[in-house]
C-alpha cells in the first residue's frame, strides 16, 4: 500500500456551520495526517482556475459563486491511499445519495452546497496541491 497526498476543501457552508474541526476529526480518526492548512476566502479567479475542468457544465457559474461565498479551508492530507480513503469519508457529490455516517451525508444538505472537496486521483491530487501549496508549506510528519 503507498503513502499519498490528497487535497481536502473544507467549503463555505460547512465553515459557517462551524464544523471544520469536526471534518478534521474524521480525517484523523481514519488515520489521514493533516500536512498543510490554510483558511482563505478564494478569489472568483483562483475559484474559476481550480474547476477549470467544468467550465463548461451548466452548474459552472453557481459553483464559483458558492466557493467565493465565505472563506474555504484547505489542506493536504497523507496516509495509505489517501485519496480514496478520503472520498470513502466525503460520501457522495450529492448529500442525499450520501452513505450514512459520510461527511456529506451529515454535514451538507445539497449537491450544489456539499460540505467538502477531495481530489478524485492521484493526478488531480498532484496538480491540486501544487495549485494551493508551496513545497515549503507542507511539512511531513517524522514523528
Ligand atoms: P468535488 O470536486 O467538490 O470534490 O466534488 P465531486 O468530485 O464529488 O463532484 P464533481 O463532479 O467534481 O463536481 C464538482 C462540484 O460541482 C458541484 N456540482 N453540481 N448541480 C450539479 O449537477 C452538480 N454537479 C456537481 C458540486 O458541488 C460538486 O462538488
Ligand atoms: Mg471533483
Amino acid at each position: 500500500m503507498a503513502v499519498e497526498r490528497t487535497l481536502s476543501i473544507i467549503k463555505p457552508d460547512a465553515v459557517a456551520k462551524n464544523v471544520i474541526g469536526q471534518i478534521y476529526s474524521r480525517f484523523e480518526q481514519a488515520g489521514l495526517k493533516v500536512v498543510a492548512a490554510k483558511m482563505l476566502h478564494l478569489s472568483q479567479e483562483k475559484a474559476e482556475g481550480f474547476y477549470a475542468e467544468h467550465k463548461e457544465r451548466p452548474f459552472f457559474k453557481d459553483l464559483v459563486a458558492f466557493m467565493t461565498s465565505g472563506p474555504v479551508v484547505v489542506s493536504v492530507l497523507e496516509g495509505e491511499n489517501a485519496v480514496i480513503a478520503h472520498r470513502d469519508l466525503m460520501g457522495a457529490t450529492n448529500p442525499k445519495e450520501a452513505a450514512a455516517g459520510t461527511i456529506r451525508a451529515d454535514f451538507a444538505e445539497t449537491i450544489d452546497e456539499n460540505a467538502v472537496h477531495g481530489s478524485d486521483s492521484a493526478e488531480s491530487a498532484a496538480r491540486e496541491v501544487a495549485y494551493f501549496f508551496a513545497d515549503e508549506e507542507i511539512c511531513p510528519r517524522t514523528r
